[in-house]
């Protein structure tokens, strides 16, 4: 180990990597942004569509934006922070992948979607802010102006609201998910304290069903479960 810095600026790179003794060993073998399906006892890595690869992501979130009972993301993307002479990482106007069951997801243009997130997000969060039965999106920029995309989809969802009565140790790590009346269910949507950088889980969510649900199954983070019957054409539920 050099004992000076002129020793040091003097080593090269082979000398003080000697100096630290038998270093471990990393390769990277996958940089592709990806989905991790949990699979009874293992995960199973499914690679996003080659459009959601042209820009570093920083977060996902999920929701169900068409409300089809199919969970579907939203990416944070774009990156800045990099060597001056490699120029941004700026392919990326945010982009939405629609799930299409079994674990793939097909990616929308921004044409289609509305999203024109052209500097770089770190983070987006999803709730509904008006209150419509579809899930509404709020994308930050680094040293730019926050954007709210409120959601269009034809198709309205439940919301499920959780009382702020319910103690934050029990409502966070819940899960909830709709029941159907041929006894199959929607994804479970997990509502947790984190939600990628530096942002906070909504209190609430909108899911999409497939087919009228029976019921709402909530799986509170102490382990206790409670139901709540759907009514026909009642669209907002709240958990207390
Ligand atoms: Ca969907
Ligand atoms: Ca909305």
């Amino acid at each position: 180990m050099p004992q000076s810095y002129h020793e040091f600026s003097s080593s090269n790179l082979t000398v003080v990597l000697k100096s630290f003794g038998s270093m471990k060993q990393t390769e990277i073998n996958c940089l592709e942004t990806s989905v991790f399906l949990n699979r009874a006892g293992k995960f199973e890595r499914f690679a996003l569509p080659v459009e959601a690869q042209w820009s570093p992501t920083s977060g996902i979130s999920v929701a169900d934006f068409d409300n089809d009972g199919l969970e579907d993301l939203v990416l944070s993307q774009n990156w800045y922070s990099i060597r001056p002479d490699l120029g941004r990482l700026d392919s990326s106007a945010g982009m939405i992948l629609l799930g299409e069951g079994q674990g793939s997801f097909k990616g929308v243009s921004s044409g289609r979607s509305g999203l024109a997130i052209l500097g770089e997000c770190r983070n987006a969060l999803i709730a509904d802010f008006n209150h419509d039965g579809r899930s509404d999106i709020i994308a930050t920029q680094t040293l730019g102006e926050a954007h709210l995309y409120l959601g269009q989809s034809e198709k309205r969802g439940i919301r499920l609201i959780i009382d702020s009565k319910v103690e934050l140790a029990k409502r966070l790590g819940c899960s909830v998910h709709l029941l159907y009346p041929d006894e199959t269910s929607s994804p479970p949507r997990w509502l947790y304290s984190g939600d990628g950088v530096l942002a906070q889980c909504s209190t609430e969510a909108v899911l999409g069903f497939k087919q009228w649900p029976s019921s709402i199954q909530i799986v509170w983070s102490d382990g206790e479960k409670q139901t709540i019957l759907v009514q026909p054409g009642i669209y907002e539920y709240t958990a207390q």
